[in-house]
């Protein structure tokens, strides 16, 4: 495989879309010596068919605010492999999103299903829809608009969508309802549903639990526990909440959240009533941190910062991508970090995850940590299909084991002569065998 050649000419073919390009070039770099082991792939010409998304939907979304006026908005839905399974994986509205955003995280999301060892193909859709202070009646609409323009694309053993970042449990809500209605079945076809109408008990905590049991296993791998450390997280939104309850019930101290205002730094842990006011906080619908130093004054607000200055043993970044630069990566360093665990996708730059690694820092890429999100939506499925719906304790203990399977493959694929674990390699090359042998069995189509 001449990696330089194949980004060389996606660059050509789609100039600009650098997330894409950054997502494509990470796994390119860490398969390399396991590809060029199987000539079958280079002849089926896995790598070329795999870092194009099988099909990308693309749509335009009108829908009428509150005050009568018309708005136009982009909708996508990128379905990027099927290779193991249904189309599988969110729905992001925020004003950032793009073509590139949402085939980098269609081309994760196609790793991170395989490691889940659950049969679910990657995809990722979404709208420059700002969810940001719109009314509950104008969120509603939007959603409806966005699934008139969809549904046709979707089924339970076609594509399954679910939430991201501006899309929690109302927005699947809506948007199911709507897709129910069109198509006059109850198959499911949507993850991340209420309780009363198929969703699965434990998928709206899954992405942060799942990405601390991820953290146990990496710690007990060094005969260490998560107990008394003091973690950062960044975010406030649902997953950073999972995370920062879990952290906290497993006796782990979480010292930040963070919002796009800048981040909250509370010395005496996040914990008890202050988790259950990040919901709140985000339920405001403002998309600020900056009010719970307010309330709670024993913490303070750093305006336009991020929390990757404190001085923590684990850095959760659990906001969005590349939220996690060099220069932050150096002060983490610095600051003595031991566990860098990314819970959004793709959370750190290409340079910081070097100067993880090259400072022998533990570094473990998001869709091995972050992968109990979906693998929780897997289980929705299963659960839609059989008519049932399953216990939490069923659900949980499903998910311990999906996540301890996953940091398995890591370890497995990703450790170094000297005995250093890399995750990313790991996890990329797990994944990638996984969906490669897929293609290659199902012949050149
Ligand atoms: O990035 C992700 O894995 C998600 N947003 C969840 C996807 C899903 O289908 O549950």
């Amino acid at each position: 495989m001449d990696i330089n050649n194949i980004l060389s000419g996606l660059e050509a073919k789609h100039p600009g879309e650098k997330e894409y390009l950054q997502a494509v070039k990470e796994v390119l770099i860490c398969v390399e010596d396991v590809y060029n082991q199987h000539p079958e792939f280079e002849k089926a010409k896995i790598i070329e068919r795999m870092v194009e998304p099988d099909r990308i939907v693309t749509f335009r979304v009108t829908w009428v605010d509150d005050k009568g006026e018309v708005q136009n908005n982009i909708g996508y839905r990128v379905q990027f492999n099927n290779a193991i399974g249904p189309y599988k994986g969110g729905i992001r509205f925020h004003a950032s999103v793009n073509l590139s955003i949402l085939k980098f995280l269609g081309f994760e999301q196609t790793f991170k299903n395989a490691l889940t060892t659950l049969p679910m193909g990657g995809a990722k859709g979404g709208s420059d829809f700002s969810p940001r202070g719109k009314s509950e009646a104008e969120i509603m609409r939007f959603c409806q608009a966005f699934i008139l323009c969809l549904w046709k694309n979707l089924g339970p053993d076609r594509d399954v969508p679910a939430g991201d970042i501006g899309v929690g449990g109302r927005e699947v809500g809506y948007m199911y309802g709507m897709y129910k209605k069109l198509v006059n079945e109850c198959t499911g076809t949507f993850t991340g549903k209420g309780m009363e109408f198929g969703g699965s008990r434990i998928r709206p905590e899954a992405t942060g639990f799942g990405a601390l049991y991820f953290v146990q296993n990496m710690l007990a791998k060094r005969n260490d526990s998560i107990e008394g450390k003091r973690v950062a997280v960044s975010g406030f939104g649902n997953v950073a909440w999972g995370a920062t309850l879990k952290a906290t019930q497993l006796g782990a101290k979480v010292v930040t959240i963070s919002g796009p205002d800048g981040y909250i730094y509370d010395p005496e842990g996040i914990s008890g009533e202050k988790i259950d006011y990040m919901l709140y906080l985000r339920a405001t619908g403002e998309d600020i941190v900056a009010p719970y130093a307010e309330k709670y004054p024993e913490a303070t607000f750093f305006p336009g910062r991020k929390p990757w200055e404190q001085k923590v043993d684990i850095a959760l970044p659990c906001a969005t991508q590349n939220e996690v630069n060099g220069d932050d990566a150096k002060m983490l360093v610095d600051n003595g970090v031991e566990i860098v665990a990314e819970v959004s996708n793709m959370g750190c730059t290409p340079e910081a995850i070097d100067t993880f690694i090259s400072n022998r820092v533990v570094y473990a890429p998001g869709k091995a940590v972050n992968a109990g999100g979906v693998a929780t939506s897997g289980l929705e499925m299963s659960q839609n299909a059989e008519h049932l719906q399953w216990s939490a304790q069923e659900v949980d203990d499903r998910l311990h084991e999906i996540m301890s399977n996953i940091h398995t493959q890591c370890v497995e694929h990703g450790t170094e002569p000297d005995g250093f674990i890399n995750y990313m390699k790991g996890a990329n090359i797990a994944g990638f065998m996984k969906v490669a042998n897929a293609m290659l069995g199902q012949g050149i189509i």
